[in-house]
């Protein structure tokens, strides 16, 4: 037993410069601190994020009614203080105390069990889990919410299978700049952004995007002797108005939405396929997965946001084969492993995930290996991303002694 001495909340910055909360739990000897990050194509059923009111009313709840009840509790009873965080919320989706609130403060306190221990998080986290260290999935071209002018497609990712994290998150960065030269050549006249997560924003079409993407994956495994394939996050309940996917050159129906989805993933050999349709849509996600399922990863983001009743569904109805998890999607630790221990015991893989507003936090990393993750994503360059991307190097190091 070791119990909570002081426990502190304070408000601080996050990459696209809006306001985040900080955690901070210390016991006799340990010490934890999370800043939570947020999103920007959010899942309709993510809990809320914050209060209604505000972020100043968020740190107020805290103060009046976590604060002290939290003070004095045992570290090592993650459970029980995630249960007690639902009892003082009292809602279904963390709406009175925020889903950010939570996150910070459950993860806040699982790092400092495992620092009053002197162990690293991944460790105190793995349990029952295998540890496995994910392949880093990174944002190379991007556009949606997280960039003005960009692709309609939210995210063109490429994801390194190499032997040490070392060697994939530096293929990635090389994929990275190797993409940036391409656009620049490609379109000379034109200037050439980044969006909120470091990926490169440019005018081009789905295909042209995709087509760099594989020359660059081609290029590069070649060099490096391992393969790196791309990927895509649609995220497609933002092209979805009730009826139809509308893209800035065509609007598809579901059926044809689906048809697409499956040209894309044969036609450029897609490894991960997240959210190709609206996140209620179950039943055509069924209809996807059973075309392409058995060559690439199908996986729910917004269909799920991390939710066991949501991927309980999903299981059942054969909607997807793998789930991307973002602990801010349902406010604890406690909910996240439940969800993880689903998707692992029915044969589904798990990308742990980053938000495209985020903090300089490395906590995921950590998660990602005590979850057994087939994958982390977490951009490919950028002080946020590689905060998580520089800690999977060290874990490695740290297992294998
Ligand atoms: C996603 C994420 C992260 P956001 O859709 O997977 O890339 O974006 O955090 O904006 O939901
Ligand atoms: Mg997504």
């Amino acid at each position: 037993m070791s119990f909570i001495e002081q426990i502190f909340i304070r408000k601080v910055l996050d990459s696209r410069g809006n306001q985040t909360v900080e955690v901070e739990v210390l016991t006799e000897n340990g010490y934890g601190i999370l800043a939570a990050p947020s999103g920007a194509s959010t899942g309709e059923h993510e809990v809320k994020a914050l209060p209604e009111a505000g972020i100043d009313t968020a740190i107020t709840i805290f103060e009046d009614d976590i604060e002290p009840q939290l003070i004095g509790a045992d570290v090592m009873q993650q459970k029980e203080i995630d249960d007690l965080l639902h009892q003082i919320d009292g809602t279904p989706n963390f709406a009175r105390i925020g889903g950010n609130v939570a996150v910070a403060t459950s993860l806040a306190v699982a790092k400092a069990a495992a620092s009053t221990l002197g162990i690293p998080l991944y460790q105190y986290v793995a349990g029952a889990f295998k540890s496995h260290i994910p392949y880093p999935l990174g944002n190379l071209i991007g556009g949606g919410r997280h960039a003005i002018g960009g692709t309609d497609i939210q995210e063109f990712l490429v994801i390194s299978t190499g032997p040490s994290a070392q060697q994939n998150v530096f293929a990635n960065a090389e994929a990275h700049k190797r993409v940036g030269k391409k656009l620049k050549a490609l379109l000379p006249d034109s200037a050439i952004g980044k969006g909120d997560e470091g990926a490169w924003v440019a005018k081009l079409t789905n295909e042209k995007a995709l087509e760099v993407l594989r020359e660059t994956c081609d290029e590069v495994s070649s060099e490096v002797g391992f393969k790196i394939m791309p990927s895509l996050d649609v995220a497609a309940s933002e092209l979805y108005d009730g009826q139809s996917y509308k893209y800035k050159d065509k609007t598809l129906t579901p059926d044809q939405q689906i048809d697409y989805m499956i040209k894309l993933t044969e036609d450029f050999e897609l490894h991960i396929l997240e959210d190709p349709l609206d996140q209620n849509d179950f039943a055509n996600y069924a209809k996807l997965t059973q075309a392409v399922g058995g060559k690439c990863l199908v996986v729910g983001d917004d269909l799920y946001v991390t939710n066991r009743e949501r991927l309980a569904k999903g299981i059942e109805m054969g909607a997807t084969n793998s789930i991307l998890i973002k602990p801010n999607q349902i406010g604890t630790l406690t909910d996240t492993i439940a969800t993880v221990e689903l998707a692992n015991k029915n044969g589904f893989e798990t990308v742990i995930s980053h938000r495209s507003g985020e903090t300089t936090d490395e906590t995921i990393a950590h998660l990602g290996v005590a979850f057994g993750s087939h994958a982390i994503k977490t951009g490919a360059v950028g002080g946020e991303r590689i905060a998580k991307l520089n800690e999977l190097i060290r874990i490695q190091e740290d297992m294998e002694g």
